[in-house]
């Protein structure tokens, strides 16, 4: 991203409860369906007080009876992170009447995942000279590296905003028109500030609570993730182990959540989940490393499924137990080192993201050395 479209991003990202007049949007053309709704690109009339500009975007729109029913939390989120060039801003929101839509800065290379899959099959066919576009392009150990450099910044900053993701995976990171990625898809994050208030504890204690090393901190996460677990998986039980099993029986249809076996409504992201999350439904900073980890292997094995060779079920009785993805035979030493301490079983012994961010911001920089 320029300055020039940073600034503009700014200018342009959603901080006000302020409604989209909805007749200033065109849908263009379907660009997918997620588990809850679809998303378009279109074209936007009048921005946030662009009078007279257009602008191409991505607009989100949600199904009416499905269990997210609105889309005014993963808004919140999104108004919260505001702009940074590696998280899809919010441009605008439609939410008073149905159907919901957010309006988020269109994303024009599409998933990570879908361009590192299509990667492989340019590595194998097709010679490194042959021109095309970046999708059929082989993707270099530093452009991988790059990949992983912009998800470590995005998620720093999204950590530092005190927003735990939960669903970071190669399938919601986007790419822009420079390649730049950009994580997406907040339909499933918390706010810890946010649940700190709601219930009722002093954001001062709360802040220590979180960034201390304490079990205290375990069972304060446990907690508040458990009702918004609750909330938004409408059941009014505590999800028991056999609860999440139930839910992985059919796993693997889309967008590698596991599905509920009735109604096929996503559950959870088993294959990207930390050993406390999948024993205890513990979701911190910490498991969204974890699952930074396991977007570190993607990119190596070129958008691989974790554990591909196993059930849900199974993935969720031998993670636990200290079984780890199959280190990938490509990939740099330096990523092996970092994926593997990301999967650190005591999740305080894992690294932050901003040390993750400057490792792999150091391997670049001695990549590029050695390469001049
Ligand atoms: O690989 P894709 O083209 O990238 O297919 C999926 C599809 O919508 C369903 O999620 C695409 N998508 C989602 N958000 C955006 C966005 N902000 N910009 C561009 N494409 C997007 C995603």
């Amino acid at each position: 991203k320029t300055n020039e479209d940073m600034r503009y991003d700014e200018q342009c990202s959603v901080t006000s409860e302020q409604e989209f007049d909805r007749s200033n949007i065109r849908l263009k053309s379907l660009l997918g369906e997620g588990n809850f709704g679809q998303v378009w690109k279109a074209e936007a009339d009048n921005l946030s007080g662009h009078f007279g500009a257009t602008r191409i975007v991505a607009v989100k729109t949600i199904r009416k009876f499905s269990p997210q029913s609105s889309l005014k939390e993963e808004a919140d989120i999104m108004r919260k992170l505001g702009s940074h060039q590696n998280v899809v801003t919010l441009l605008g929101v439609c939410l008073e009447i149905e159907p919901h839509m957010l309006i988020m800065e269109y994303a024009m290379r599409g998933r990570l995942l879908s361009l590192l899959r299509a990667a492989r099959s340019a590595v194998n066919i097709l010679p490194a000279s042959v021109p095309g576009g970046r999708s059929s392009t082989p993707l270099s150990p530093r452009t991988l590296g790059g990949f992983a450099l912009d998800i470590a910044c995005g998620m720093e900053y999204i950590a530092e905003k005190r927003i735990v993701h939960r669903d970071l995976a190669a399938r919601n990171v986007l790419l822009d028109h420079n390649g730049v990625c950009k994580i997406c898809d907040f339909g499933m994050s918390i706010d810890l500030e946010g649940e700190c208030k709601q219930q009722e504890v002093d954001l001062k204690s709360a802040n220590k609570i979180i960034s201390s090393n304490t079990k205290r901190k375990l069972d304060f996460g446990s907690r508040f993730i458990i009702n918004h677990w609750n909330n938004n998986f409408n059941t009014n039980q505590i999800p028991t182990k056999d609860a999440i099993e139930k839910r992985t029986h059919s796993h693997d249809h889309s967008h590698g959540h596991a599905h509920d076996s009735i109604n096929r409504r996503p559950a959870l992201p088993i294959r990207w989940m930390a050993p406390e999350a999948l024993q205890y439904h513990i979701f911190t900073h910490e498991t969204d490393v974890w699952a930074f980890g396991i977007v570190l292997w993607e990119i190596s094995t070129l958008g691989s499924t974790p554990y591909a060779n196993l059930t849900g079920r199974e993935v969720i009785r031998r993670v636990p137990n200290g079984l780890r993805p199959e280190l990938p035979k490509e990939s740099r030493l330096e990523f092996y080192n970092l994926m593997t301490r990301c999967w650190h079983k005591d999740s305080h012994l894992r690294p932050s993201f901003s040390y993750a961010r400057q490792e792999i911001s150091r391997s670049l920089h001695k990549w590029d050395e050695d390469d001049s």
